[in-house]
């Protein structure tokens, strides 16, 4: 009956020709890189831990490493216990399979940070780059924490990062 009825339905349609269109050129889901965090160590001498979790994408990839410009030094590793001692290994790379999550964690897989950088801490964050196999550069930012309240929440690892110090 009027110009405006006739429009509306137009409207309408405009929106799921829309999405359908985008559907189809969605990409597969993305190797990603979230929930980043650093750790400092109770003892400002020791080494600080970065912790987060790799979102693997459509192909399987392997995490070749981690650089910041913000640390001296930037090792990735692994707590494990063998014998009922807690013990630390450095990781080359770390395999990180297709659509799986890979967490890096306390009492696992972590990436040491030793003289972490005083501009790093005053601004409460540090920037990661993570080098993928498949050629991912991947840019992250963590957020610093300040040390554990007391160092009796995580005495195994507290002890192996003062020892790897020394
Ligand atoms: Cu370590």
């Amino acid at each position: 009956m009027s110009f405006r009825a006739w429009t509306a339905p137009g409207v309408r349609l405009a929106f799921p020709l829309l999405l359908a269109g985008l559907a189809a050129c969605s990409e597969p889901p993305p190797l990603y890189v979230d929930g980043a965090y650093v750790r400092l160590n109770a003892n400002p001498q020791a080494p600080a831990a970065a912790y987060f979790t790799i979102h693997g994408g459509a192909e399987p990839v392997v995490l070749r490493g981690i650089t910041t410009d913000e640390a001296v030094r930037v090792e990735m590793h692994e707590s494990t216990t063998e014998g009922g001692m807690a013990m630390m290994k450095a990781l080359d790379q770390v395999n990180v399979p297709a659509k799986a999550t890979v967490t890096f964690e306390p009492g696992g897989k972590h990436v040491m940070l030793w003289s972490v950088n005083k501009a790093a801490l005053a601004d409460g964050k540090m920037s990661f780059t993570f080098l993928f196999s498949n050629g991912d550069r991947i840019l992250v930012d963590a957020v610093v924490q300040a040390p554990p309240a007391s160092a009796a929440t995580e005495p195994a690892n507290m002890a192996d990062h003062e020892h790897m110090d020394h």
